[in-house]
């Protein structure tokens, strides 16, 4: 695998690791979860805060499928690098619904337009310091306006696929690698 890409997954198994103790696992997906809703004041039960709680779990579920071989319910390093992989082959159905999830959740107003405050109370809520989440957000949107759904999935799309380390910007969606 290329380095860009090891150091992407990498960052994004720290991210996923939401309780710190080494391993992804359900509970790091329900605390993950239940901080983006608390950011937004949204409840579990229903609208954009179930619809984001049940596709942060159905993420947890394609993962754990396709790396848990050993059936214990715990994702280490290894593991996910080699089925963040895999899954990034099924980006439009299983990656892609959770990033469409987060930005309608973060879209309050529903204009189809996430600004910089939602933007950065997303990213901080799962892990990302506000300085980087907001240099994020400058890039994606290079320096102006807001966040369009459109412009959300490229990145996130370059993010789990793109190998080209000549463009580090492109590789940018949780700050800094
Ligand atoms: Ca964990
Ligand atoms: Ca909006």
């Amino acid at each position: 695998m290329s380095a860009v890409l090891d150091q992407k997954y990498e960052k994004l198994f720290a991210l996923l690791d939401a309780n710190g103790d080494g391993v992804i696992a359900e509970d790091d997906f329900t605390l993950m979860a239940e901080r983006v809703l608390v950011a937004f004041g949204e409840e579990r039960a229903a609208g954009k805060g179930k619809k984001y709680a049940d596709e942060m779990m159905n993420y947890w579920h394609a993962l754990r499928d396709r790396a848990d071989t050993d059936g214990d319910g715990r994702i280490d390093g290894d593991e996910f690098r080699r089925a963040v992989r895999q899954a990034s082959d099924d980006f439009d159905t299983l990656i892609g619904p959770l990033y469409e999830a987060g930005f309608h959740l973060a879209d309050r107003d529903d204009d189809g337009l996430v600004s910089r405050e939602e933007f950065v109370a997303v990213e901080q809520a799962i892990g990302v310091p506000a300085d980087e989440a907001g240099a994020t957000f400058d890039l994606l949107t290079e320096q102006g306006g807001s966040l369009t759904l459109d412009r959300l999935m490229a990145a996130a799309t370059q993010y789990y696929r793109n190998e080209d380390p000549a463009h580090t910007e492109r590789h940018l969606l949780f700050g800094a690698l």
